[in-house]
């Protein structure tokens, strides 16, 4: 199956399993181990709203199919898929080294697919993540799956012409361009916020049960978040 988006997370640290993870008691009061294997609630709505629009999205909880076998082979895994696109969140801060590992082996295997970073910290260092080769996009901002549109379809069209997309953060060849953020909605109430008919259709449509899933042991202590407000009234 040939996919226009694929949205990755990653573990906090790359690769964990190989080098040990003495975190502490930093992810006590989350469903998620140190690994921080959730996956912003967000992708799901960015995945909904463009499947709205006849494109295919596919969430791989990288992280947590990594939590949940040690004999899951990322690069094996990644090198099958066939997408327009690859999207990676580094919305928590602890994902900085994760991301951007998973950013580096991603662009190895697919070198002319690109890469668009997003999430709160990734907005916030947005001009550092766009000098690694292997980054292509950072859409920046708390609310993305309008402007996720624009730029697939971009993509899609093959047309570079970034300026006109708001609080994208893109590069052409040497060059690069920082949008100002002026993409700020009032309100949410078109969108499927978190997206969770998306996520349940997903599963049978592109048959994959253990891709999708929030975080390790989700299975046995099924937990879902209702959001009434994106972020803090
Ligand atoms: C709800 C929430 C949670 C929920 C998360 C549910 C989930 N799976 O997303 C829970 C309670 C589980 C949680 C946990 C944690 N949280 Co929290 N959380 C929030 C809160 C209150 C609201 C977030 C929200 O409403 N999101 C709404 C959804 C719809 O949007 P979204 O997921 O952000 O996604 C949108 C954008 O961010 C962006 N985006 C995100 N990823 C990507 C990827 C790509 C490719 C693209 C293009 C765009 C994109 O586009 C999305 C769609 O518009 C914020 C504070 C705030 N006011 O925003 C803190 C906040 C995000 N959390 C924070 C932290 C630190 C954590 C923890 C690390 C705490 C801990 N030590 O345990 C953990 C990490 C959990 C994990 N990964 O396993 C910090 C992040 C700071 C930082 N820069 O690191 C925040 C900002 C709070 C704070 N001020 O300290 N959190």
């Amino acid at each position: 199956m040939k996919y226009d988006l694929v949205l990755l997370h990653a573990p906090s640290v790359y690769d964990f399993r190989k080098n040990s993870l003495l975190a502490g008691p930093i992810s006590d009061v989350v469903p998620s181990s140190p690994v921080f294997e959730m996956y912003p609630i967000g992708l799901t709505s960015i995945a909904d709203y463009l499947e709205q629009y006849g494109l295919k999205v596919k969430i791989i909880n990288i992280a947590n199919r990594m939590l949940m076998s040690d004999k899951f082979d990322v690069e094996a895994k990644l090198r099958k898929i066939k997408t327009k696109a690859f999207g990676i969140d580094l919305h928590w801060l602890p994902h900085a080294h994760g991301s951007i590992e998973l950013a580096r082996i991603v662009k190895t295997l697919h070198p002319k697919t690109p890469i668009i970073f997003g999430g709160l910290s990734a907005t916030y260092y947005h001009k550092e993540l766009i000098e690694y080769p292997f980054i292509d996009f950072v859409m920046r901002g708390d609310s993305t799956e309008k402007l996720m549109l624009l730029l697939m379809n971009k993509i899609e069209a093959g047309n570079t012409h970034y300026t006109d997309i708001p609080n994208l953060t893109w590069k052409k060849g040497r060059e690069c361009g920082y949008n100002p953020i002026t993409y700020v909605p009032k309100d949410l109430d078109d969108i499927d916020v978190p997206g969770y008919r998306y996520t349940i259709r997903s599963v049978f449509k592109y048959r994959n049960f253990l891709d999708p899933l929030p975080y390790n042991g989700w299975l046995q202590y099924p937990n879902t978040a209702l959001l009434t407000a994106r972020g803090c009234t």
